[in-house]
């Protein structure tokens, strides 16, 4: 009954409210000092002004989430996913946060990164007392700093977080930017244990994870990020797993520009590649996107580019495992096995498996993606007007590696020539010095 109160009380609010954050155009003008971060897959939790405080409501909820076709996941997030949605507020704001705790345990909220009042914090039994089932605390307190943290429960936190509580806390400076931001990506980094065939995250999991999430999806599921060319960009990511995550961008080098601790000063910002994400902590980085194309953006550890990945099995490299296929599924019906010249063709494996994803991969311009997991495109296109999905991008005639053109084979029809490479007017039909310079002359085959 109270879960359906304030699931009413809610969407009355999102209602009246009417924030609709999803970016259509790519105009950055908008209605607020700062540029609104887009949270791909996510969305941005609305709030109401009650005297000249901003006021949030966050309900601690069981959620099902599609992490990609096939596979659903009984999962624990805020306000109906996970991870919950991304809050955005501007330095100096006074903030009301009202937590509902939907979930069968208890639970608190601890906002990280944050300076404020210590019972504020979040932490159960040393801060605060636990929010019970069915029951509704306040959170307030002033913003006094910006960048990106988090939220997440401080109350047994390996479960809770495995379950997938967490979100974003961005704060925008007081003053706009300089240079101004045109867009702003906030992608949440998570790791999960699914068993085959089932659906519940297992919280006792500390070593062996088999899905890697930005924002609660596995590619191809997770959403690109669109951007006009010659926009400054930020992305900003969170990172709540238990391992670190080194994510990598191609075709750009980007400046890491802030931290959980705040922005890092100019004179101090490395350019970089790849960003190591360390467990508990966010991270910035910016770059101005002026070369067209699809990038991929990912995570460089190889095997959080890979899904439902099993462990303990034989290497099965060089070895034919059809013929054993179906007898060992017969048995083992999870079995999924490893390819015979590698893993790439693993895609479509686990077939048949309920709840399963094996692999995960996408059908490109050029043939399978063999990427799942942690992996997205940036594409950057010139003279779009709106940022939906522009598909694949088109390269410019010749700019793609391809085949070198096979030369005719020295057959029949075929002649050596030879000739200098300093002096071209020298050629002869067999090996010699050039008798201008004492070259070698150097060998071309030319079709009669
Ligand atoms: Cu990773």
């Amino acid at each position: 009954m109270t879960s359906k109160i304030t699931k009413i009380i809610f969407l009355l609010l999102c209602i009246s409210l009417n924030l609709a954050h999803a970016q259509s155009d790519t105009s950055t003008n908008n209605k607020y000092s700062y540029t609104e971060v887009v949270t791909p897959n996510g969305s941005t939790l609305p709030w109401q002004m009650q005297g000249s405080v901003k006021v949030f409501h966050l309900i601690a909820e069981p959620v099902k989430q599609e992490f990609a076709p096939g596979l659903v996941i009984n999962g624990w997030g805020y306000n109906g996913q996970t991870p919950g949605p991304t809050i955005e507020a501007v330095e100096g704001d006074r903030v009301r946060i009202l937590v509902t705790n939907n979930l069968p345990a208890p639970t608190t909220v601890h906002w990280h990164g944050l300076f404020l009042p210590n019972g504020m914090d979040g932490a159960a039994g040393l801060t605060q007392k636990w929010i019970q089932p069915g029951q509704t605390f306040a959170y307030e307190f002033t913003l006094r700093q910006h960048g990106t943290f988090m939220y997440h429960p401080h109350t047994d936190e390996m479960t809770q977080m495995a379950m997938g509580l967490m979100g974003f806390f961005i704060i925008h400076p007081k003053e706009p930017e300089n240079p101004k931001i045109d867009r702003d990506f906030a992608i949440f980094l998570h790791e999960w244990r699914i068993k085959p065939g089932t659906a519940t995250p297992d919280p006792a999991e500390m070593t062996e994870f088999n899905y890697f999430t930005f924002n609660g999806k596995v590619f191809p599921a997770t959403g690109p990020l669109v951007i006009k060319k010659g926009q400054r960009v930020r992305i900003r990511l969170a990172n709540l797993s238990m391992d670190n995550h080194p994510m990598h961008i191609h075709g750009y080098s980007f400046n890491v520009t802030g931290t959980d601790g705040g922005r890092i000063p100019i004179t101090a910002q490395w350019p970089m590649t790849t960003i190591d994400v360390p467990p508990g902590s966010t991270r910035d980085i910016e770059f101005v996107a002026d070369e067209p194309g699809d990038w991929p953006f990912h995570c460089h550890k190889t095997h959080h580019t890979m899904i439902g990945m099993e462990h303990g099995l034989p290497n099965m490299i060089g070895v034919d495992q059809k013929p054993v296929l179906d007898k060992v599924r017969s048995t083992i019906p999870e079995y999924a096995p490893m390819g015979q010249a590698g893993m790439a063709g693993m895609h479509h494996h686990g077939r048949g498996i309920e709840n399963y994803i094996g692999m995960g991969s996408m059908e490109g311009p050029f043939g399978e993606i063999e990427m799942g997991g942690m992996f997205t495109v940036i594409k950057v296109r010139d003279n779009i007007t709106t940022y939906e999905n522009p598909g694949w991008y088109s390269h410019p005639e010749g700019t793609v590696a391809d085949e070198v053109e096979k030369k005719p084979a020295n057959d029949s029809n075929t002649k050596a020539i030879y000739s200098c490479p300093m002096h071209p007017e020298v050629v002869q039909d067999h090996p010699g010095k050039c008798p201008k310079c004492g070259m070698d002359l150097v060998i071309n085959n030319t079709k009669n």
